[in-house]
């Protein structure tokens, strides 16, 4: 099911505020990442190999790949599920050359909220929390069915 514009307007809201500090929430959302989930560190040859927290919060290109994930994100919130010109390149990268898990994405997406909720307690309450998991939701559908369509189960 789509959003509301209310829910848009929340799930938007939000990340102008997150915008500024891109490349801290992006830290901050792969170092999240590899703790919870280690298995997703392996897929990234660059990082596989950095072992403690202060590693990890050291490396500028590291601080890089957080602001990319989260400008590529960005991008297809904005457009308010009308992505798929966005998101087909997006999917057939992550299906076909670095085989990325749909659960790898779940985990990403939960880390994301996790992250903007703390670092925006009193503007990200649970309305809008919902609100950007459904945003989430819709995004991660619509990468598994691009995913089958480039052939991997994903
Ligand atoms: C991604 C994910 C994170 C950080 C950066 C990118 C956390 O060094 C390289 O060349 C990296 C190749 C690459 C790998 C291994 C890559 C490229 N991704 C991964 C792995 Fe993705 N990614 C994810 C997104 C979900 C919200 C978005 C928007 C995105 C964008 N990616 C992973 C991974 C492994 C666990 C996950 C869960 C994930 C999710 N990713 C890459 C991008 C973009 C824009 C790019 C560069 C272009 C491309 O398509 O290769």
């Amino acid at each position: 099911m789509g959003l509301s514009d209310d829910e848009w307007n929340r799930v938007l809201g939000i990340w102008a505020k997150v915008e500024p500090e891109l490349p801290v929430h992006g830290q901050e959302v792969m170092i999240r990442l590899f703790q919870v989930h280690p298995e997703t560190q392996e897929r990234f040859a660059k990082f596989k190999n950095l072992k403690t927290i202060d590693e990890l919060k050291s490396s500028e290109e590291l601080k890089k790949h957080g602001t990319t994930v989260l400008t590529a994100l960005g991008r297809i919130l904005k457009l308010k599920n009308n992505h798929e010109p966005e998101l087909k390149p997006l999917a057939e990268s992550h299906a076909t050359k670095h085989k990325i898990p749909v659960k790898f994405l779940e985990f990403i997406c939960e880390i994301i909220v996790k992250v903007i909720a703390e670092k925006h307690p009193s503007d990200f309450g649970a309305d809008s929390q919902a609100a950007m998991r459904k945003a989430l939701e819709l995004f991660r559908n619509d990468m598994a069915s691009k995913y089958k369509e480039f052939g991997f189960q994903g």
